[in-house]
Formats: C-alpha cells, sequence, structure tokens
C-alpha cells in the first residue's frame, strides 16, 4: 500500500458514488416528467408529506457522508504515520527551487530516493510560502518559513517523476520545477555516499557546486544572460547601478558589495531589477560564502 493506492482509492469511491447519484437523480427525473406530464395529469393534485420518506433521504445520504468521511479519515491516518524506517530527508523551498539535504551530508537539487524505501521528507521554507508537491505520488505539503511540516511516500518503482512547487510565491514560480529520481537501492547507496558536497565545497573549488546547490542559479547566470537577478559573469570589479535607500548611486563590485549582497540583501538593489533576493545568513555558511565569492572572482 502507499500514498497513490490510498489517495485514488478515496477518489474513486467518491466518484462512484457521486456518478451513481447523478444517474439516480437524472432517471428520477426523466421518469417524473413522463409520468406527470401535463396531457395525462391535467389537475395538479396537493400531496401531503411524507414522514418515511423523509427519513430515508436524511438517513441515507447522512450514512454516505459519513463513509466517505470514514474512508478518507483512514486514508488521513495512512499518509500521516510516517514508517520507523523511513529515510529521513530535509527539504527546503526557495524563491525559486529546491534543495534537499540527506544525513550523510549529501546536499541535492533533485529529491534523489531508493525504491522500496518509505521516505520521511522534512520540509521548511526559507522565505515565503511554497508547496511541496508530487503528483504521481499524490502527495502535498506546504512549505513554511520558521516550521517544520513533513509528509511520507514509497517510491516503489524506478524512475523519474516531477516535483512542483503548488504556491504561488512570486515570479519565479514555473521555475521551482525539479525531478523525483527513484534508484535502485544499491545505486542509491552509492550516491548517498558519494560527494560529501557540503563538506567539500569550502576552498574555491567548491563555489560552482555551491552556487548550484543553493539554488542561486535559478535567477543568476553564469554566461551573462539575463535571469531574475544580475549575472555573475563580469560582475567583479564592474561598475554597478543601485538604489540604495532609494538614491541612485554607482558602485564597484567588491568583495564586499558581494557579501552585503548575500547577508543584506536590500541594502543595494541594482537598477533594473526586482528587490526579491532573499537574506541567506541561514543557508549559507561563512566559508561557504568565501567559496562562492571566490568563485564569482573567477567568471570574467
Ligand atoms: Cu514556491
Amino acid at each position: 500500500m502507499n500514498s497513490a493506492q490510498t489517495v485514488d482509492n478515496v477518489f474513486l469511491v467518491i466518484v462512484a458514488v457521486s456518478v451513481a447519484l447523478l444517474a439516480a437523480v437524472v432517471v428520477t427525473m426523466l421518469f417524473f416528467v413522463v409520468r406527470y406530464r401535463r396531457s395525462r395529469n391535467p389537475e395538479p393534485e396537493n400531496i401531503e408529506g411524507s414522514l418515511f420518506l423523509e427519513i430515508i433521504w436524511v438517513v441515507i445520504p447522512l450514512m454516505i457522508v459519513i463513509s466517505i468521511f470514514l474512508y478518507g479519515w483512514k486514508g488521513f491516518r495512512f499518509m500521516r504515520a510516517v514508517p520507523p524506517n523511513a529515510l529521513p530527508v530535509k527539504a527546503f523551498g526557495m524563491m525559486w527551487s529546491w534543495s534537499f539535504e540527506y544525513e550523510s551530508g549529501r546536499m541535492s537539487n533533485e529529491l534523489v530516493v531508493p525504491a522500496g524505501r518509505p521516505v520521511k521528507l522534512i520540509i521548511t521554507s526559507r522565505d515565503v510560502l511554497h508547496s511541496l508537491f508530487i503528483p504521481a505520488f499524490r502527495i502535498k505539503e506546504d512549505a513554511v518559513p520558521g516550521m517544520q511540516t513533513h509528509l511520507w511516500f514509497l517510491p516503489d518503482k524506478t524512475g523519474q517523476y516531477d516535483l512542483f512547487c503548488s504556491e504561488y510565491c512570486g515570479e519565479g514560480h514555473s521555475s521551482m520545477i525539479t525531478k523525483v529520481r527513484v534508484l535502485p537501492a544499491e545505486d542509491f547507496r552509492k550516491w548517498y555516499k558519494e560527494g560529501r558536497v557540503r563538506e567539500a565545497a569550502t576552498g574555491s573549488k567548491g563555489g560552482a557546486e555551491l552556487l548550484k546547490g543553493k539554488g542561486c542559479l535559478v535567477c543568476h547566470s553564469t554566461d551573462g544572460s539575463r535571469k531574475w537577478g544580475p549575472t555573475f559573469k563580469g560582475l567583479f570589479e564592474s561598475r554597478v547601478t543601485v538604489l540604495t535607500a532609494g538614491k541612485k548611486r554607482e558602485i564597484i563590485a567588491d568583495e564586499e558589495y558581494l557579501r552585503r549582497s548575500v547577508t543584506a540583501p536590500q541594502a543595494d538593489i541594482v537598477m533594473g531589477f526586482p528587490p526579491v533576493m532573499p537574506q541567506e545568513t541561514d543557508n549559507v555558511s561563512e566559508e561557504e560564502l568565501s567559496a562562492i565569492i571566490e568563485h564569482i572572482k573567477g567568471l570574467k
């Protein structure tokens, strides 16, 4: 049993009940139209109430909706009860990407999971409300800043599935699409152990990995093309026109400016770009920031 079957069963039962009711109403209606047509019954007749019928049409629908509720409740309980052997993965939503962190230290922008083992996602947001949605597994949960939410699922077949943000979170909302990659258990074990990006990512060679892993490249390019934010190519020591407290000024993009753009992004807003850069002090450690800046310096 997995979440997709649970949800689909409840859904099918509700659809079946709805279709049966619709058919019953339409058939009865057509029957009455013919049976009590004007040519056959020119004189309308006053019909007294019937207690028996009234009880029937209260009790039967009541039983139907209560059983739908109980069935749904059972599915809900199933989906909230995380199996104890579930693999814990931390999921972070941010404008505008996802990042996943494993207990091995591995970080990824795709959700990589082993086939056959339940996965527990511990979800939060680094900035605004997002919602983590994996249609193939019929699971969805809000990512709320300052709060942890969770869900679990059982990826029983290997393959690739879509993962979306399903809560409008700004201009780049549609960029928050990534993949769930379900690997055979053996391949996953290898993936899980290798490339401890977090520890390896200090020093300038980790900068490129970090830009990707931290989601920077969703909004910034490294090849000069324009995205939601300014490109990193040729940024270091270039002249930048910014708005500082609403006043226009020109500055040189030195190391201090690059640092400030991450720790206090609203201090100087680059002209022509929306002020949507989130403050990343919780997301990026001091060493990681230094590695990122070293890397940006090299992007001529
Ligand atoms: Cu979002």
